[in-house]
């Protein structure tokens, strides 16, 4: 009896030690989680959802499409109830050595844009680096871009569901976004509560959903060296992407001078 219990305890320990293993000789890819969208107003451009994370705790999800006047704006289309069909498949273009999960479902909501809109995400409250998964950016004929307003990289990208290739999303200056069948993820670096783009030409169509890792009340900033006071742990993105951008561009410049 006692011999069995100690069997099972190393046969526990091996396994763990084994699934430990496996964990590391794999890349850090984590899963990352996306919006469930639940309602959309395809007239009235807007979108709302809900990420739960793994400790059931939520984050709501806005998405409006904004008029210069104010008024709203519209979507090409969107899939809140898992039904239609799922463009996230294949679902090769999201899944990277950082992110380990596609989009779960059809879930989408879609744009034609080239009607001077800004599309503006809220999140309940600020995420660091959200990101945004997106299927067929512009097509092989009609180069397309996201001008946004906050700096990204991407993630991962590859043929996707209306084809595209490895080298079909391209960053430009200006946290711009063209894409030529564009299908993958791209990651907003800070920590944002709500972030915006427009779509200066149009193309029928584009499709996006957004996902992320975990919250600040989860996982706190860790403290930086100075003293921590709460609530201003959190950095305005704006400003700070700004002074960021702003080095970046002081050193662009220096080694132009220099050359
Ligand atoms: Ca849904
Ligand atoms: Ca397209």
């Amino acid at each position: 009896m006692r011999i069995e219990r100690i069997a099972k305890k190393l046969a526990c320990v091996a396994l763990a030690g084994a699934g430990v293993m496996v964990g590391a000789s794999e890349a850090s890819a984590v899963v990352y989680h996306y919006v469930d969208w639940q309602t959309a107003d395809v007239a009235a451009g807007t979108a709302s959802g809900v990420i739960t994370l793994p400790d059931t705790s939520m984050v709501t999800v806005d998405f409006e499409a904004i008029n210069p006047d104010a008024s709203p704006g519209n979507l090409f289309f969107a899939q809140t109830n898992g039904g239609g069909t799922n463009y996230w498949n294949p679902d090769a273009p999201y899944l990277s050595a950082q992110v380990d999960n596609a989009p779960p479902d059809s879930d989408i909501v879609a744009l034609i844009g080239g009607v001077d809109q800004t599309y503006r995400v809220t999140l309940s409250e600020p995420i660091k680096d959200p990101i945004m998964a997106i299927v067929s950016l512009g097509s092989g004929s009609i180069p397309t871009t996201y001008d946004f307003d906050s700096p990204f990289t991407i993630v991962s990208q590859g043929a996707g569901f209306w084809g595209g290739g490895p080298a079909a999303l391209q960053p430009l200056p200006g946290d711009i976004l063209l894409g030529a069948e564009g299908h993958g993820t791209i990651q907003f670096i800070g920590t944002f509560d709500t972030f915006a783009w427009d779509v200066p030409t149009p193309e029928n169509w584009h499709g996006f959903t957004f996902g992320i890792r975990t919250t600040l009340a989860i996982e706190p900033d860790p403290p930086t060296g100075g003293p921590t006071t709460g609530g201003s742990a959190v950095p305005e993105p704006v400003s700070a992407v700004l002074g960021v951008m702003g080095l970046g561009a002081l050193g662009v410049g220096t080694r132009r001078r220099v050359v």
